[in-house]
């Protein structure tokens, strides 16, 4: 049972049970993250200040720009992980491919691999609008002892065993699940603490806000189009209200606490939208199931999707359980 101001590091002891028989790999795990987390904060906060904003120089495998908080978000991330030997492989947005770790030993020993964006809407970087860290981890498929391979990371997200988010907000956050609910946790920067601000997170099944970039209008699919004129409708507790910060985790902290749905759907110029899979869309999906929610890709739930691709894109509605259904509706009904 979750305890008001306890400790993440409590947090994790107290809940090793949640795991029977578990070696504890996957507690020293989050307990990496959240230490790259505080450092990637710590940069984050200063970006302002010192010469670190603006473009690396180089271009991803989506043909982005990388900033430079990105690259050093990455890095910090796979130096964390990779150093204290907990995973057997990483993926990245910002890497091409995946990652094997042997291990100081070579011998492959390492059971769960980790599937990340280290810093989403980092394009907002350079105007002072709150980004995150996504998460995603898996029990990898093939045998303890070998390289880890391709199909490890091409899971299901239903599969998961953990799944969350840091937000680099007013306040910073990791918020995260197990499988047993969602907890968030507010890090105190003067001590250097996460403490359980947020236990038990649970999206109103009812919300009033809607996020979609609505610019892209034109280029939606009718379903999308009939859905957000719907929320624009004066009947009951519509028209609802509009809130798009583009920062995907901004965007669903904000409708998890409030009640609300995020959409970014396929279109006329994205034929699979713009979110990824793996480690963008299936954790979500992860922590909003548990908090209650919905997310679907307008027909199917996403965590039944099988993966071909690491890089994979999909369209995604996400959030409170009823108006996601009530936008598939809109997009089963579709003319
Ligand atoms: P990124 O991974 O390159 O940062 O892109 C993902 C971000 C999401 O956080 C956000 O919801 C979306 O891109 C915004 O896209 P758009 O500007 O097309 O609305
Ligand atoms: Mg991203």
């Amino acid at each position: 049972m979750p305890k008001p101001n306890q400790t993440l590091g409590e947090f994790i002891i107290e809940n090793q049970s949640d795991f029977p028989g578990s070696s504890g790999e996957l507690s020293r795990l989050i307990n990496s993250l959240r230490l790259a987390a505080k450092v990637v904060n710590h940069e984050v906060n200063k970006a302002g200040l010192v010469d670190i904003i603006g473009a690396y120089g180089e271009t991803n495998i989506q043909g982005e720009d990388q900033q430079k908080l990105d690259v050093y978000a990455n890095n910090k991330f796979i130096q964390t992980l990779t150093n204290r030997e907990i995973v057997c492989g990483i993926a990245s947005e910002e890497n091409d491919d995946f990652i094997q770790i042997e291990g100081h030993k070579g011998d492959h020993q390492n059971k769960y691999v980790v599937l990340m964006d280290p810093l989403d809407g980092s394009s907002n970087i350079d105007v002072n609008v709150s980004v995150g860290t996504i998460f995603s981890i898996y029990q990898r498929v093939t045998p303890v002892g070998t390289p880890v391979q391709k199909e490890d990371f091409l899971q299901p997200g239903n599969k998961q065993v953990a799944a969350g988010y840091i937000i680099y907000g007013t306040s910073t956050m990791l918020v995260y699940t197990t499988g047993h609910g969602v907890n968030g946790f507010t890090l105190n920067p003067a001590l250097g603490s996460w403490y359980l601000s947020h236990p038990d997170m649970k999206f109103p099944e009812e919300g009033q806000i809607y996020s979609i970039n609505e610019g892209n209008y034109i280029h939606f699919p009718q379903g999308v189009k009939d859905y957000i004129k719907y929320c624009q409708q004066e009947e009951g507790d519509r028209p609802y209200t509009s809130r798009y910060i583009g920062s995907m985790v901004s965007d669903i902290h904000r409708n998890m606490i409030k009640g609300g749905i995020f959409m970014y759907p396929k279109s006329s110029k994205a034929s699979e939208g713009k979110l990824r899979l793996l480690y963008e869309c299936n954790p979500f999906a992860f922590i909003t199931e548990q908090a209650g929610g919905k997310a679907s890709d307008g027909f199917q739930r996403i965590m039944d999707i099988n993966p071909t691709e690491l890089h994979q894109r999909v369209p995604f509605f996400c959030g409170s359980k009823k108006m996601v259904e009530k936008a598939e509706e809109f997009m089963a009904n579709a003319k």
